[in-house]
């Protein structure tokens, strides 16, 4: 018998809960290595360690029975699965090899001198000078990765309107098919996902990017031709909200931490330090599920086999067996190890795109701005997978 099981009654997709999750995760992570969710019929992991262990160990935790509530071995998924996010080895890997290299550091070598210029020009478009009050969502945090992200895909200009509400119904379906956030969404779906598959397309691609980059790959004989459309998708599907809502993140955090503007100020090196702290605090990507292909072990307990378990990474990334002070967004501390990217062969293949995307902005605008606080109350997004603010009131001081 196993020894130890807490069971807890908590429905990680309740709208209470998505405001503000802190208080169920510290719950998760307080009752054991592994606590039972009845009210789904799954488990959860929430502390650093078991997260960790979970998320490096592919061979007993699957992702190709999907990385939502929903077992693609007895359910349906909403969409035809994708080539990397929800596959095992061995057909994870040669989409990810492909990945890896055309989003890899030194394709994006030649992005960042762009980039910084258009955020400068951005940053210029949006604070005249003086002392400016916006809404920092749309005009920054959505405005930049919508201003640099699809160019660099190779996407038409036409549409790219559907990019956000897709995404984000994407990160709402990995949570219950009968939840409202996921029903509300349902009925623009088709729209929203048959512009999707078309930009897809070879011919619809710019003859250079991402989008290029990955049908080139197909042609070396890396990938199948029948692939190559699908792993365009994985970078329309991850590639948009998670930035806006990292950069909204750090944004955020920025405003409300007091002296942490000032100390970017002075160290302006400290920005990728300054995002991965807020990837790490806020974690846009709250958490995914695994499936087990056998009885796990799992602290003193077993999950048995074929049974969905959700990884927390916010808990994991606020667990102070880990983290000094982990409710604290501290500038001076080292993120790195942080699983707000995951962790293991899924960990996030646009991670560089997305730290590249929040250097360049804050590098423009600690250029210009003095001072950044909030000038009224920020308004949470609520999504069954991601941690977003969808108005965020500040006042920038140029
Ligand atoms: C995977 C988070 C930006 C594309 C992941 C995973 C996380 C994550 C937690 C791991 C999934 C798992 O273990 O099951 C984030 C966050 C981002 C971000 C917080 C921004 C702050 C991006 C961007 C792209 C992207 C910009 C594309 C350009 C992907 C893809 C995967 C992935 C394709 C699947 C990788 C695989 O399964 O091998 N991301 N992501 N992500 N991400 Fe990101
Ligand atoms: C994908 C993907 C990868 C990461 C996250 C995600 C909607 C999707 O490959 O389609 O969330």
């Amino acid at each position: 018998m196993t020894a130890v099981l807490p069971t807890l009654d908590l429905d990680p997709f309740d709208p209470e809960v998505l405001r503000d999750p802190l208080p169920a995760q510290a719950a998760l992570r307080d009752a054991g290595p592994l606590v039972r969710l009845p009210r789904y019929d799954t488990w959860a992991i929430a502390r650093y360690a078991e997260v960790h262990a979970a998320l490096t160990d592919w061979q007993s935790f699957e992702s190709s029975a999907g990385v939502g509530l929903t077992n693609f071995r007895t359910g349906t998924p909403w969409r035809p699965p994708s080539l990397l996010l929800e596959a095992d080895p061995p057909h994870h890997d040669a989409p990810r090899a492909v990945l890896a290299k055309v989003l890899g550091p030194r394709a994006l070598r030649k992005l960042r001198a762009d980039w910084l210029a258009d955020a400068e020009a951005l940053v210029d478009e949006v604070l005249p000078g003086g002392t400016v009050e916006l809404d920092a969502v749309p005009a920054l945090a959505a405005a930049f990765p919508l201003r640099v992200f699809p160019d660099a895909v190779g996407l038409a200009r036409e549409g790219r309107e559907h990019l956000l509400p897709y995404g984000d119904h994407a990160f709402n379906a990995f949570g219950p098919t009968d939840n409202a956030l996921v029903l509300a969404g349902n009925a623009s779906m088709p729209e929203h996902a048959g512009w999707v598959a078309r930009q897809c397309e070879r011919e619809v691609l710019a003859p250079a990017g991402f989008g290029a980059d990955i049908w080139a790959a197909a042609d070396r004989g890396e990938l199948t031709h029948a692939q190559a459309p699908l792993v365009v998708r994985s970078l329309l599907t991850a590639g948009v909200d998670t930035t806006v809502h990292g950069i909204g993140a750090v944004l955020h955090a920025l405003a409300v931490t007091p002296g942490a503007w000032q100390l970017l100020r002075e160290r302006p090196e400290l920005v990728r330090v300054a995002f991965d702290e807020a990837v790490r605090w806020e974690s846009p990507v709250q958490a995914f599920f695994r499936t087990t292909v056998r009885d796990v072990p799992v602290g003193d307990a077993v999950v048995p086999a074929g049974e969905k378990v959700l990884v927390v990474f916010a808990a994991a990334n606020r667990d102070p067996r880990r983290w000094a002070d982990p409710d604290a967004f501290d500038l001076t501390r080292d993120p790195s190890g942080h699983v707000g990217f995951g962790m293991g062969i899924h960990q996030c293949v646009g991670q560089h795109v997305a730290r590249l995307e929040a250097e360049s902005l804050l590098t423009a605008l600690l250029a210009r701005v003095t001072s950044l606080e909030l000038a009224g109350d920020p308004v949470r997004h609520l999504n069954n997978t991601l941690r977003s603010w969808e108005s965020l009131p500040v006042r920038l001081v140029c």
